[in-house]
């Protein structure tokens, strides 16, 4: 005898997006380093590692404390392929025994991805031999030194497709929204909306309106079938 099993009539269509292209994820992030040299003058911050100038001269972070680390975080979870370092015109000695490490959080663990003996010349690209997760990339030096200076950190990245689930409801999700899109035209957008923002678990949106709110919490069991509204889930 076949038995049927009842399988949720809600689930209508699945969305799947892919891996996105690489590119520089640690662009204008926020990054950090253990002090900033020359009472923690601006023009030698961290940001200046991320700000998009690779300039050897006039565009670099500095700190002055023993054993420094500089830090980006790069504000979501990424798949990353390499990391390249640039260095300073003078003092390039100073950029020398460079380690790279990667973490998912901001605690650790941290993986050491990379190891570059002696001085680096005008940059240096450490190539991973497979995509490594990482939000975090911390680069220090080993043995440790006096200063860390880096003219610009650059982190090629991509980010994890996810799959989608559509539900078709009678009523939305009673949830406040991270955040709500207007004039969303279907739930395909709405999914890359979800898919672009960190905090989204799952969504509700409203063909009527074209609406697409964002929310931050997993989408609870649907509870019967409409087509008024379409609720979205992150499922992979
Ligand atoms: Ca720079």
């Amino acid at each position: 005898m076949v038995k049927f099993v009842h399988l949720s009539p809600v689930v209508v269509v699945v969305l799947s997006i892919q891996y996105a292209d690489t590119r520089n994820v640690a662009l204008g992030k926020p990054a950090y380093q253990t002090d900033t040299y020359f009472d923690n003058v601006e023009y030698l911050s961290a940001e200046r590692a991320v700000d998009g100038n690779t300039s050897a001269d006039n565009s670099c972070s500095h700190t002055s404390s023993f054993d420094a680390v500089w830090s980006v975080d790069l504000g979501d979870i990424y798949q990353v392929s390499s990391v390249t370092i640039y260095n300073r015109n003078d003092q390039r000695a100073r950029l020398q025994n460079v380690e790279v490490y990667l973490g998912v959080e901001k605690d650790g663990p941290y993986s050491l991805v990379g190891f570059h003996e002696g001085a680096v010349g005008a940059s240096y690209t450490f190539t991973l031999p497979s995509y490594s997760q990482a939000r975090y990339v911390n680069i220090t030096r080993n043995p440790p030194y006096q200063q860390l200076t880096l003219c610009e950190v650059e982190v090629e990245g991509r980010k994890k497709g996810s799959t989608f689930a559509a539900y078709p409801m009678s009523k939305y999700q009673d949830n406040t929204p991270v955040v709500t899109h207007n004039n969303v035209r279907s739930p395909i957008g709405c999914a890359y909306a979800c898919y672009s923002s960190p905090e989204c678990r799952s969504t509700n949106y409203n063909a009527a309106d074209l609406t697409c709110e964002l929310l931050g919490t997993p989408l609870e069991e649907a509870e019967d079938a409409s087509s008024e509204y379409t609720a979205l889930k992150r499922i992979g």
